[in-house]
């Protein structure tokens, strides 16, 4: 494929190669990479739509900085990085190295983190450098080192191809790992059985033999009677447990202690005791298994324990580092893998070592040739939070991460931002929750600009490459750490030309004083090894095939880990972990009665900031909702499609009321995606607990009690104009970007006295020549209008008490339209479409834009029954797969809704 550039997906940790390309009109078309091994020229929507979301609107493009009055204005990028620099070096020089810190991303680059810290810890002397990974993965890795005794993922995504078994526990995968779940669903064809363990009934659980919908917080119990399960009906490899582990009897003696008997354990987990056994009879069956494992694990007060009572089970069986076997973290972001081997966490040091080993920190320091080298663990994320408002830490640079929103009692981060004496935003975004708060914002390259390496979640490491000029005055993201580390005089060790360079010397520590000549393996032994990859030239780094570490000196790669049984630990033994189960922080009592889980959808991308720019993406889910149980909905007097006000100890927000018909009573589900920019008041982050795991330090972003009342309001309605529209004034509003124009969904406490001057003056059409289009029931109190210009249609509003409000289809349809047909303003009037109605529904394909009730429609009339024939008859699903199970469950309905 002539002029397509080979690059990777900056989303998910699947890690997907992508064939960019810049069309002769500047549009960005993308297409999945065949010959690359994550996803064989797969993508999901999220990628398919990259293009839409590379365009400069909203790009940060100029350094910025904060005047005495609060006033941000464009700097010179010599200002800004002298004020980072000077600010860093007064504060350092102070109060010590560990007044600044900082706070960095999961979507970094490789080469981006590692001078962020070698920064930190070897040139400043401090460990405050935290990541947004603390969030992710933070459980994964402090459960591989206690079980492994290094932080590695011994599988590959060909095991989830070979397995008969596969265990999906607290994974989305269907919505948050599309491409990966793609794979799964093959297998599945040939045979293999699938297990979902969630209390959600997700679109994952559409392709699932057997959903457990436990009970939040409850997997260490379900797992540990797993353990005693096997156990006690021989399922064990004897000979891998005496060979190559230890501590199986203190993991058997805790596991018997609180799960020893599967009864009780389904009454706590709230299982069926039939379906628990299923499990286990399943799971003890088949050798080939791998037990995937995502948030629903991770993000929990016991996560480190559910993710080793996880691991516990797969090492009694021996099932690990063998074809279609394994316990599986899958990472969330595109290079949570990356900046793991670079010790981006606050309690690592560089290239796998540990800050609190000597031989580790003089290792790195030596390789350094640093000042210095921080010793003591820096603070975790919500430490770190804490830290700043109480000024103990004076000065944070945020790097790729948005912490204002995606922060658990995100409040209280906003407030620890706004004590801060000094904080320095990298985004490519201007307008962020967070950059709100910046004192200096500087502009970073986006996906498609920058350049450098990411890892994915089977250490595959491949290359992002640009292909879109650098815009504005932005700088690669490590150019800028180089920049600040001049400026503070530690030219010596940031005299770095290009990503490559620093890529090397990633590699070559990785190296350093691992292997010896004789090819013994020294006390310091580390798997990380990127061996060949130590000496590339600028042209093979270009040239870079993705490979998965460890890498041999020949630069192969390496598919599988712990095949032969040796393990990281001193002894080359793996660990069993006593896990003792425990509930969740908080329990749900009087005044907050229902337990908030919280979590993604499929086609946002975290904070929105760059997912949010797509129309493609806005159409299949497109408000902040609060998905309910009926029952609990009639409790709290809401109704589905009203809006509900959801209250934590921590704060509050309001979304649409839904009910998917997948949440346990007692549960309630919130999207994590909304926020300032978005909405009027919809940021998750501001209820969740706080509360982390002891060992990792993740937060509990999967169990919050909360309460849901309702949110009065006098009318609902909807907007769209070409222009933003004054939104903030309203009580409630979501903004949703479409083609041609910005559609707001909005809601107000007080019906407006005179409708009309309200509209006119709400959508800039005061002016009394103006084409209006206007329609009044006084006895229904429904109110439309339009805007007309120059035969365009501008604007429109329609407003109703209830929230039944005509559909939005057609009337996007129109903002492509030009000049508007006299049908078109009989419609626009009537409150629908001219002609025999087609409200195709709520978007279930966002590549060609099926709705659902299109779907249905033809599922019904023509007796569909499976995926492959929808796709046939309305090509929903043809493209990316991405709502494929979403098909399933469409015809799975119309069955049941037939009787059949
Ligand atoms: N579309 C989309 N995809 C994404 C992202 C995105 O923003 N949007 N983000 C990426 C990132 S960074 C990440 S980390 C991943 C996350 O990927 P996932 O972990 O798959 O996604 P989540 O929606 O956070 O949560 C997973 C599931 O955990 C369940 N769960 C909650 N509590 C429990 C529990 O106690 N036990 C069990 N077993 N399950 C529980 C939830 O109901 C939810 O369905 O997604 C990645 N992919
Ligand atoms: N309630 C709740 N909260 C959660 C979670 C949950 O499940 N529930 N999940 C947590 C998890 S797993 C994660 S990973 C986090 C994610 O949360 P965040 O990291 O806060 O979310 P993003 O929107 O991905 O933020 C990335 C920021 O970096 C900017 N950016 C994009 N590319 C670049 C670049 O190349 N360079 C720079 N400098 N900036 C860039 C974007 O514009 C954006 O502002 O959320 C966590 N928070
Ligand atoms: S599954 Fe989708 S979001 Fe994830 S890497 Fe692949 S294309 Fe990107
Ligand atoms: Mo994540």
């Amino acid at each position: 494929m002539t002029g397509r550039v080979a690059t990777t997906c900056p989303y998910c940790g699947v890690g997907c190669g992508v064939l960019a390309r810049v069309e002769a009109d500047g549009a960005v078309s993308v297409a999945g990479d065949p010959e690359h091994g994550s996803n064989f020229g797969r993508l999901c929507v999220k990628g398919a739509a990259l293009g839409e979301t590379v365009d400069l609107e909203g790009r940060l493009l100029h350094p910025q900085m904060r005047d005495a009055n609060g006033v941000l204005h464009r700097a010179t990028w010599d200002e800004a990085l002298d004020r980072v620099a000077n600010g860093f070096r007064r504060i350092v020089d102070q109060h010590g190295p560990d007044a600044v810190a900082f706070y960095v991303s999961g979507q970094l680059l490789t080469e981006d983190y590692y001078v962020a810290n070698k920064l930190a810890k070897g040139y400043l002397g401090t460990a405050n450098i935290d990541t947004n990974s603390r969030l992710c993965m933070s459980s994964a890795v402090a459960g591989h080192k206690r079980a492994f005794g290094e932080d590695v993922v011994p599988g590959c995504y060909e095991d989830l191809e070979q397995a008969e078994l596969v265990v999906l526990v607290g994974s989305n995968t269907a919505w948050c790992h599309p491409v990966l779940f793609q794979r799964i669903a093959k297998v599945k064809e040939g045979g293999a059985r699938l297990v979902v363990i969630d209390p959600r009934s997700t679109a994952t659980c559409e392709s699932a033999d057997l959903h457990l919908p436990i009970k939040p917080g409850t997997d260490v119990w379900l797992f540990n009677g797993l353990l005693v399960f096997l156990f006690q009906h021989g399922v064990m490899d004897a000979e891998f447990v005496d060979a190559h582990t230890g501590e199986l009897n203190a993991a058997l003696a805790a596991a018997a202690a609180d799960a020893g008997d599967p009864a009780q354990v389904a009454r706590i987990c709230g299982v069926q005791l039939g379906d628990l056994l299923a499990f286990y009879r399943l799971f003890a069956r088949h050798e080939r298994t791998v037990s995937l494992f995502s948030q629903g694990v991770n993000q929990s007060s016991s996560g480190t324990d559910k993710v080793n009572s996880i691991i516990n089970c797969h090492l009694l069986c021996g099932r690990l580092g063998k074809p279609g076997m394994g316990p599986f973290s899958i990472t969330g972001q595109p290079n949570a893998m990356g900046g793991r081997e670079v010790g981006g966490l606050a309690n690592m040091l560089a290239a796998h070592m540990d800050l609190q080993d000597a031989t580790h920190r003089d290792i790195v320091q030596t390789f350094w040739s640093s000042p210095r080298i921080a010793s003591q663990p820096g603070l975790k994320a919500v430490e770190l939070f804490d830290a700043l408002l109480e000024k103990r830490v004076k000065a944070v640079w945020i790097m790729g991460t948005n912490p204002v929103v995606s922060l658990p009692d995100a409040d209280r981060a906003k407030r620890a931002l706004q004590a801060c004496e000094l904080v320095v935003c990298s985004d490519i975004i201007e307008r962020t929750d967070t950059n709100a708060h910046a004192h200096v914002l500087l502009p970073a390259l986006g996906w498609g600009e920058k350049d450098g390496t990411v890892t994915n979640s089977e250490r595959r490491i491949s290359r992002q490459r640009p292909f879109l000029p650098a815009p504005g005055e932005a700088r690669a993201d490590w150019r800028i750490v180089c920049d600040v580390a001049r400026r503070l005089g530690f030219a010596e060790g940031f005299n770095f030309e290009s990503a490559r360079d620093i890529f090397v010397e990633h590699a070559r520590l990785t190296l350093f004083r691992n292997h010896d000549a004789s090819g013994d393996v020294p006390a310091a032994r580390r798997l990380l090894n990127l061996g060949g990859l130590g000496s590339l030239s600028q042209q093979a780094y270009d040239a870079l095939q993705p490979v998965q570490w460890p890498v041999h000196e020949d630069g192969t790669g390496t598919h599988r880990l712990f095949g032969a049984g040796h393990f990281a630990h001193g002894d080359g033994r793996a660990r069993f972990v006593a896990t003792v189960a425990r509930s969740p922080a908080n329990a749900p009592g009087r005044e907050y009665p229902l337990v908030l889980n919280t979590g993604r959808v499929r086609d946002q991308w975290h904070t929105m900031t760059r997912t949010g720019k797509s129309p493609r993406l806005a159409g299949h889910i497109s408000e902040p909702f609060v998905d309910m149980h009926p029952r609990d909905a009639l409790h709290s007097g809401v109704r589905e499609g009203e809006l509900a006000r959801v209250h934590s100890q921590w704060g509050a927000m309001v979304a649409r009321v839904r009910h998917s018909g997948g949440i346990l009573a007692g549960n309630v589900f919130v999207p994590i995606h909304w926020n300032d920019q978005f909405a009027s008041d919809a940021r998750v982050g501001g209820l969740v607990n706080p509360v982390v795991d002891p060992v990792s330090g993740e937060p509990e972003f999967k169990h919050t009690p909360v309460r849901v009342e309702p949110f009065a309001v006098r009318w609902y309605g909807f907007a769209f104009g070409r222009r933003f529209l004054p939104a903030s004034e309203l009580s409630y509003w979501t903004l949703i970007r479409g083609d041609r124009f910005l559609r707001y969904e909005i809601a107000h406490r007080e019906r407006p006295k005179d409708c009309s001057a309200w509209a006119r003056a709400w959508l800039g059409a005061q002016d009394a020549d103006a084409d209006w289009l206007e329609y009044e029931d006084p006895s229904t109190g429904v109110y439309r209008a339009a805007h007309v210009v120059d035969g365009r249609i501008e604007s429109c509003v329609f407003l109703s008490p209830r929230p039944d409000l005509p559909s939005r289809h057609w009337l996007a349809g129109l903002f492509a339209r030009q000049p508007l047909e006299p049908a078109d303003r009989e419609g626009l009037l009537a409150g629908e479409p001219p002609g025999p109605s087609v409200d195709v529904g709520p978007v279930v394909c966002s590549c060609f834009g099926v709705g659902r009730n299109t779907i249905s429609e033809v599922i019904r009339s023509k007796g569909l029954e499976t995926a492959a024939q929808v796709t046939a008859a309305t090509r929903a699903g043809g493209n990316c797969g991405s709502c494929i199970p979403e098909l399933r469950r469409l015809i799975a309905d119309a069955h049941a809704a037939s009787g059949v």
